[in-house]
């Protein structure tokens, strides 16, 4: 989810504290929100035993999210103890710099606002669904949690470096659309698969996506699409291979990917490992 939305932001910024943060009020939350919320994780629910990895499941289990929109005080008691990660409420996207700021100090922004029903099946800012149900689970994972925190310390790196774009491919493409080999086969942990009714299923089973190894350089030059399901998703053999790409420094990545050209969201190469080759019409070539 980039910040880079040309539609004004649904979320209300006017009562915002100046690190973007607002209170959850959660007893604004209205009866037929609860109920949405509930339509939503029964949906979700249903699939994640045979598409989501064993990590996710864990975390989605010992959390109980299906009675009602959650109250982030109560998670946080939990997630605390967990992983020394905390959630904190925004009112919906806010700019890298910030969002970098709080990762960095293990802090996960939450959008407090919930869809409308009738964006059931797609939204294109994160709402409080997307946050909660997709993010908060792998938080309670040690080695996950490192690595969103370390991402979060590249992030205000690479902000000064003017590499926000590869940086944002790279959480494009493992927080929200990342896959694990498990011995089952693959899994999804990334929150916009887990959180959404369509591409569960789709990056998983469907023949027409790539699915390719995960390479850090090779995920930062790959462009990526908001509006369609992905043409590649990129699969890790363990979460701590993300935690050990982000070791390094990345200045000298960012000087090799600004002298080549960025790839297709489409693009197989020689050197991929292949998993599975998409079958769809686009990557005829
Ligand atoms: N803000 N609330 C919120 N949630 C995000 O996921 C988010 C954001 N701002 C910027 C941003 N993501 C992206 O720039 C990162 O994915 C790189
Ligand atoms: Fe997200």
């Amino acid at each position: 989810m980039t910040g880079q939305t040309d539609h004004a932001l649904r979320g209300d910024y006017s009562r915002m504290r100046p690190d973007y943060t607002v209170d959850q009020d959660w007893d604004v939350y209205r009866p037929e929100e609860h109920a949405l919320w509930r339509r939503l994780f029964d949906r979700q629910a249903a699939l994640v035993p045979r598409y989501a990895c064993d990590e996710y499941r864990a975390a989605l289990v010992r959390l109980d999210l299906g009675a009602a929109i959650p109250r982030f005080d109560a998670i946080n008691r939990k997630l605390a103890a967990a992983t020394r990660w905390e959630l904190v409420a925004v009112p919906g996207l806010v700019p890298d710099l910030v969002f970098f700021e709080h990762l960095a100090n293990r802090r996960f922004p939450v959008t407090v606002w919930l869809r409308e029903p009738h964006e059931f099946d797609y939204i294109v800012e994160p709402d409080v669904f997307h946050d909660f149900f997709g993010h908060v689970p792998m938080l309670f994972d040690p080695v996950f949690a490192d690595y969103m925190q370390a991402y979060g310390k590249g992030g205000l790196k690479a902000h000064a470096l003017g590499a926000i774009e590869m940086l944002a491919r790279l959480y494009w493409y493992t927080v929200e659309f990342g896959l694990v080999e498990t011995p089952a086969g693959l899994r999804t942990y990334g929150a916009g698969i887990v959180s959404s009714g369509g591409e569960i299923r789709h990056s998983i089973e469907s023949p027409e996506p790539n699915r390719l190894g995960f390479d850090l350089l090779r995920v930062m030059r790959t462009r990526y699409k908001i509006d369609t399901y992905q043409e590649t998703y990129f699969v890790v053999r363990g979460f701590d291979e993300l935690f050990e790409a982000t070791e390094p420094d990345f200045a000298p990545y960012y000087r090799t990917l600004a002298a080549q050209e960025p790839l297709a969201a489409s693009a197989v190469l020689p050197g991929d490992r292949v998993y599975h080759r998409g079958a769809a019409p686009t990557q005829a070539a």
